[in-house]
């Protein structure tokens, strides 16, 4: 966290939302997971702010000039500038990670919007991986709400494994498509963009695979009846890290996949997509 740069042009008392930009109207096309946590969860506390969208090809420049350090690292070692960051004028803070985003917001914030954003509750869900692929977690800085923190690492693991069925809807900027698009080829080591789509037999092998995934996920869900969220009427920030994966597959999986999905397992992610409309206003 840094906490000594704050641009003059933002206005007094907001919090800025850095999101990285897609296809205009980028407030239509917002399709990147971490930053819709840190959405859901400026929503869900009420607060004033604002959204910056910065294009994929500038992220690392911003964040820099923000003085916020990277926080992962790409295979190779590099660093990999990342979004979501918020920068809250109250307190002249910049925190550069979605979970310490919400733990943030929520020490900061506690009694503000709807709350609670971490109840106590067992967040019991560990994704097993099962190839040789490994999806890096996430690593937030703060360390607070552990059972959280590891709760989010199994969901994005769980989801960041089946996001090549998502990679071809994905609305990238045309301004910058070809850019974006040789920065994902560079990144995993293929030679063309094409070499992204899958067969119909991987593709079906994939989605199998993405619905057992959400299938031990759903099990959290389906213990409480009386609601869409994790605790039942109590929406938190558990409901919200789902809710933003689910987002996203929303935007770029074909349709009549991503109506399977809503259908899955007693529909239980349908539902939470649905309540999560509560939070989902793009400012
Ligand atoms: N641990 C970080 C991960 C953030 C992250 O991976 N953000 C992605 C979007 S969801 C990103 O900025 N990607 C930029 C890129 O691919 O160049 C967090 O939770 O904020």
């Amino acid at each position: 966290m840094a906490t000594d740069k704050i641009p003059s042009s933002t206005s007094s008392g907001a919090i800025v939302l850095y999101d990285i930009g897609h296809k205009p109207p980028e407030a239509e096309s917002c399709f990147s997971p971490n930053p819709w946590k840190s959405r859901f969860a400026l929503n869900f506390k009420g607060l004033p702010y604002s959204t910056t969208w910065v294009g994929m090809l500038d992220i690392s420049k911003v964040r820099r000039g923000l003085g916020e350090p990277a926080c992962r690292k790409f295979a190779d070692g590099t660093e990999f500038f990342t979004l979501p960051m918020i920068q809250d004028t109250a307190t002249g803070a910049t925190v550069g990670d979605s979970f310490d985003i919400a733990v943030y917001l929520q020490r900061t914030y506690p009694d503000s919007g709807a709350g609670d954003l971490f109840p106590a509750q067992p967040l019991d869900y560990t994704y097993v991986q099962s190839s040789a692929i490994k999806i890096p977690l996430s690593t937030p800085a703060d360390g607070g709400f552990p059972e959280y923190a590891r709760f989010n690492a199994n969901v994005d693991a769980a989801f960041s494994m089946h996001t090549p069925l998502m990679v071809g809807g994905m609305p990238f900027d045309p301004a910058t498509v070809e850019e974006t698009k040789a920065e994902f080829v560079r990144r995993a080591g293929l030679s063309s963009w094409d070499d992204f789509t899958l067969t119909r037999e991987a593709r079906e092998g994939l989605t199998e695979s993405f619905r057992a995934a959400l299938g031990d996920l759903a099990k959290l869900f389906l213990e409480n009846t009386d609601g869409p969220f994790l605790l039942g009427q109590q929406p938190s920030y558990a409901d919200l890290i789902v809710g933003a994966w689910l987002r996203m597959s929303q935007m770029t999986l074909p349709k009549s996949e991503w109506e399977e999905v809503r259908r899955w397992h007693g529909g239980v992610f349908g539902q939470l997509h649905d309540a999560l409309d509560t939070y989902a206003e793009v400012k």
